[in-house]
C-alpha cells in the first residue's frame, strides 16, 4: 500500500489450508434379533478384526445401541455398508449399518 495515511502497519498472514479428503464413520446399530455370533462374524470378515476385538465391539453395540466400527474414505465406507447390509439381508437378519461424515 502506497498511501501512508491508511496503512495500519499490521501484516496479516494467510495460512495455506491443506485439503484433506472427508472421512466417513461406519456405524453398526443394535437390534433385538440379529444373533451375537453373526455380528462377530461380520466384524471379523469385513472389518478385519480379531475374534476378541469383534466380540468386544459387538458387546458395545449391544449395550450402547451403536458404535463406530471403522473410518474410511467415502468409497470404501460405502462398500463396507453395502457388504454388511447385503450379507445380513441374505441371512434374513435385520442388522443395520450406516455411514456418517466425520465432523
Ligand atoms: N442385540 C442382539 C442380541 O441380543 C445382538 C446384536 C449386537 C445385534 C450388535 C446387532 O449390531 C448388533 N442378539
Amino acid at each position: 500500500q502506497s498511501d501512508d495515511s491508511t496503512d495500519t502497519g499490521v501484516l496479516t498472514k494467510t495460512k495455506p489450508k491443506t485439503q484433506r479428503p472427508p472421512r466417513y464413520k461406519v456405524l453398526l446399530l443394535n437390534d433385538d434379533y440379529t444373533p451375537m455370533e453373526f455380528v462377530v462374524l461380520i466384524l471379523e470378515r469385513f472389518f478385519g478384526m480379531t475374534h476378541a476385538e469383534a466380540f468386544e465391539i459387538m458387546l458395545i453395540v449391544h449395550k450402547k445401541g451403536l458404535a463406530v466400527v471403522g473410518v474410511y474414505s467415502h468409497e470404501i465406507a460405502e462398500t463396507k455398508v453395502g457388504q454388511v447390509m447385503d450379507f445380513a439381508r441374505r441371512q434374513q437378519h435385520p442388522l443395520q449399518c450406516t455411514m456418517e461424515k466425520e465432523e
